[in-house]
């Protein structure tokens, strides 16, 4: 067991209950006050706030590493409930996994998916448009990832809905302690890790997609297969449910900011920056956590070898250290870029183009459409362990 220096505060309060995960920034904002890092009795772990700290924890890949997975659990001394892929290897297996996934997801490969999401988009738009009220998550975010991502992949359109949510549901919330969401969201997506694997398959794939491109890195000889298809599978859990999120996330907020969509309507190029304010602002993947492969003092905290750390990038996207004292206004004026939403790193998200790409397209598809956009709530969080969004935000779209 790993404990903590006398200098620490002790938190007892429960970041991963019910309560706190359905608004957690409150909690967040009494954490970061606390100190640098703050002690969880109840998880023995060392819990990390503030955005300068968790920048150097994420920045310093071979003292906190991922290769002993980036849940509550040590892999290398328990198994984990599926193999190992990118996301929880270390260099230098880590870099030829990388290196695969980086050419495949190039600047010229992501340019090339516009115009399939423009085509789905528009439909989309017109589709709630004409409606005047929509749910914002339902409608919308669920919607159009599943369809454009889950073509660019290469993916059946068949059974998608029912697998890849729910899977990514399952496997976000391993990232998080064993309590009662986390066997919820297991029991949820029996049977989705399987359609997944079977989808990650070679001959599952159409032959032009993200998918195929990955196979001709196996097929050279520079991946092997178990990484080809983990790399599938990879842009499976990591691509979907995330982006599903962010788009509720960003339309939630400018539903809840008339100005600031205006700001999008006089100017579209405002779109991008009211992405990744939207990212910053309520972060899709909020915590996950790395393991000391040696004694370290990230922000003058004591945090012995073998011990795990929980960063909360949610939190540290909050923190007003770094964000000034109106860190939790969502304005797309801000200079949000630098945000921790895709992690830091040798690590950061290597789809993120692909997700950014999505998002721009649809915003751009609405915003052209839509003169004003007003909540017509009651909004619904989705109460994760680590992913934050809601599963219902009703809306209503003047169109103009
Ligand atoms: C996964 C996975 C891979 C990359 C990123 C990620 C941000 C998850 O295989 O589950 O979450």
């Amino acid at each position: 067991m790993t404990t903590h220096a006398p200098q620490i505060p002790v938190f007892d309060e429960d970041p991963y209950a019910p309560e706190h995960l359905a608004d957690p920034h409150p909690l967040f904002a009494r954490m970061r006050e606390a100190g640098p890092a703050v002690w969880l009795p109840r998880y023995d772990v060392h819990a990390f706030t503030r955005f300068d700290v968790c920048r150097e924890i994420l920045a310093d890949h071979p003292t906190f590493i991922s290769g002993a997975g980036v849940g509550p659990v040590d892999l290398r001394r328990e198994k984990a409930w599926r193999t190992q892929g990118i996301l929880e290897t270390d260099q230098p297996a880590h870099t030829v996994m990388r290196d695969a996934m980086a050419n495949v997801i190039s600047p010229r490969s992501v340019r090339s998916l516009r115009t399939a999401f423009e085509a789905f988009a528009e439909e989309l738009a017109d589709r709630v448009v004409a409606r005047g009220r929509f749910d914002a998550v339902t409608d919308v975010a669920e919607v159009f990832p599943l369809r454009v991502f889950g073509d660019a992949v290469g993916i059946p359109r068949e059974g998608r809905h029912e697998n890849l949510l729910a899977h990514g549901a399952m496997n976000f919330s391993a990232f998080g302690p064993d309590n009662a969401l986390h066997r919820a969201h297991f029991a949820a997506g029996q049977g989705t890790h399987e359609w997944v694997m079977r989808n990650c398959a070679r001959e599952s794939l159409s032959g032009d997609g993200l998918g195929a491109r990955i196979w001709e890195h196996a097929e050279a000889g520079r991946v092997s297969e178990e990484q080809a298809t983990l790399l599938v599978r990879a842009m499976l859990s990591a691509g979907l449910d995330t982006t599903v999120i962010a788009i509720g996330n960003v339309l939630r907020a400018l539903a809840n900011t008339p100005e600031q969509w205006a700001l999008l309507r006089e100017d579209p190029a405002n779109i991008r920056f009211a992405v990744d304010e939207s990212f910053r602002h309520e972060s899709p993947f909020q915590s996950f956590y790395r393991t000391a492969a040696r004694d370290a003092c990230p922000g003058g905290v004591p945090v012995p070898a073998g011990a795990k750390v929980l960063l909360f990038v949610g939190a540290a996207n909050r923190d007003p250290r770094q964000w000034g004292p109106d860190a939790d206004a969502f304005r797309v004026t801000r200079a949000a870029s630098g945000h921790l939403a895709f992690g830091m790193g040798i690590h950061q998200c290597v789809g993120q183009p692909v997700s950014r790409l999505e998002m721009e397209v649809l915003l751009g598809a609405l915003v052209r459409r839509i003169e004003r956009l007003e909540p017509a709530g009651p909004d619904v969080p989705f109460v994760h362990n680590t992913l934050r969004g809601w599963s219902s935000v009703p809306v209503r779209a003047v169109a103009g």
